[in-house]
C-alpha cells in the first residue's frame, strides 16, 4: 500500500469511528526495553486512590521523564504522523502516564478524557490520547474498551457519563456499545479525546501493562503541570519535540512566552530571570 493510501485508510477509520489501531509498532526488542523500563516503576508504584484511577491499578505519571524510552514513544514517528494531521502545530503534551491493570480489578467508569474542556459538544477533539500496549491486550485482561462513534455523541447522549456534573455513569443501554480493543503488544491505539472508553475488568491472571500519552491543542491546558513536575536538568537533555511538547515553544503569536522571551531561554545558563533575587 502507498503511504497516501494508508494515511487515507487510518484517517477514514478515526474519523468515523474516533480511533484507529495500528500494529506492530514495537518489535520485541524495543518492548522489552520498554518493560525493563518500567519493571522498577511498577514495584515503586502506589495502587490507584479511587475508582477512577482503580484500586487494582498502578499508575505512573509524567513518564516522559523517568526514561529516555519513554520519552521516545512521546515523539515516536508513526504517532506524531498522525497527532501532526489532528492537531494544530506546536501542540503539547497534556499526560503520560504507565498504567497496569492487576488482575481481579474491576472495568473503570466510563469516560472521555477531555471531558473537562466544556465546549459544548459535538465538537472537536480538544486532546487525542494513545494507549501503547505493552503487553498483548485480549478480551480478559482489562484492554481498554470504546464505544465506536461515541466522539460524535451530543451531551444529551452522553448523559450522566462519569466526570461530568453529577455524574454517576453511562447509561446502561449505552455500555453495550463498549468493545475490548484487542491487540498485539508493540501496538498503539490513537483515539479522540471526545471518544467514550475505559479500562477493562482484568479477569485473566497476570497485569495488563499500557502506557498512555496524550496530547492537547496549543491553546489547551495541560492536565500534568510538566513546567513544575520536570526540572529543568532533565528538560536540557530531551530532544527539542519533547521540549516543545513540555511548553518550551511558542504558540504564535505569543502564548508561552517568559517575561516577553522564548521559554528555552529559560534553560540557558546565563537566563536571568528578572523576579528573582
Ligand atoms: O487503562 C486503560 O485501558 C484506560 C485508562 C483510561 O482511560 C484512563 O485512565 O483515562
Amino acid at each position: 500500500m502507498t503511504s497516501s493510501r494508508r494515511d487515507q485508510t487510518w484517517r477514514e477509520a478515526y474519523d468515523s469511528n474516533g480511533y484507529v489501531v495500528v500494529e506492530g509498532l514495537l518489535n520485541e526488542d524495543e518492548l522489552e526495553e520498554v518493560r525493563d523500563a518500567l519493571a522498577p516503576l511498577l514495584a515503586q508504584g502506589p495502587s490507584g486512590r479511587n475508582d477512577f484511577e482503580g484500586t487494582g491499578t498502578q499508575r505512573v505519571y509524567t513518564l516522559v521523564a523517568r526514561g529516555k524510552v519513554f520519552e521516545a514513544l512521546v515523539e515516536h514517528p508513526s504517532v506524531l504522523s498522525m497527532i501532526d494531521e489532528l492537531l494544530l502545530p506546536n501542540y503539547l503534551l497534556t499526560a503520560s502516564q504507565a498504567i497496569a491493570i492487576a488482575p481481579g480489578e474491576s472495568p473503570q467508569p466510563a469516560h472521555s478524557d477531555d471531558a473537562f474542556y466544556t465546549i459544548p459538544r459535538p465538537r472537536p477533539a480538544v486532546s487525542i490520547s494513545t494507549m501503547w500496549a505493552i503487553d498483548d491486550f485480549t478480551e480478559a485482561n482489562g484492554a481498554t474498551e470504546v464505544i465506536a462513534g461515541s466522539h460524535g455523541w451530543t451531551e444529551e447522549q452522553l448523559g450522566n457519563l462519569y466526570g461530568r456534573d453529577g455524574s454517576d455513569g453511562l447509561a446502561p443501554h449505552r455500555q453495550a456499545g463498549l468493545r475490548p480493543l484487542i491487540m498485539p503488544a508493540g501496538s498503539c491505539a490513537v483515539f479522540a479525546g471526545t471518544l467514550v472508553h475505559r479500562g477493562g475488568a482484568n479477569r485473566s491472571s497476570s497485569v495488563r501493562r499500557a502506557i498512555s500519552n496524550q496530547y492537547c491543542e496549543p491553546w489547551a491546558r495541560t492536565q500534568e503541570n510538566f513546567f513544575l513536575a520536570v526540572p529543568g536538568e532533565k528538560v536540557v537533555h530531551m530532544s527539542p519535540r519533547v521540549q516543545a511538547m513540555l511548553g518550551y515553544s511558542i504558540h504564535p503569536p505569543f502564548m508561552g512566552q517568559v517575561t516577553a522571551r522564548h521559554p528555552l531561554k529559560t534553560l540557558t545558563a546565563d537566563f536571568e530571570n528578572p523576579l528573582e533575587g
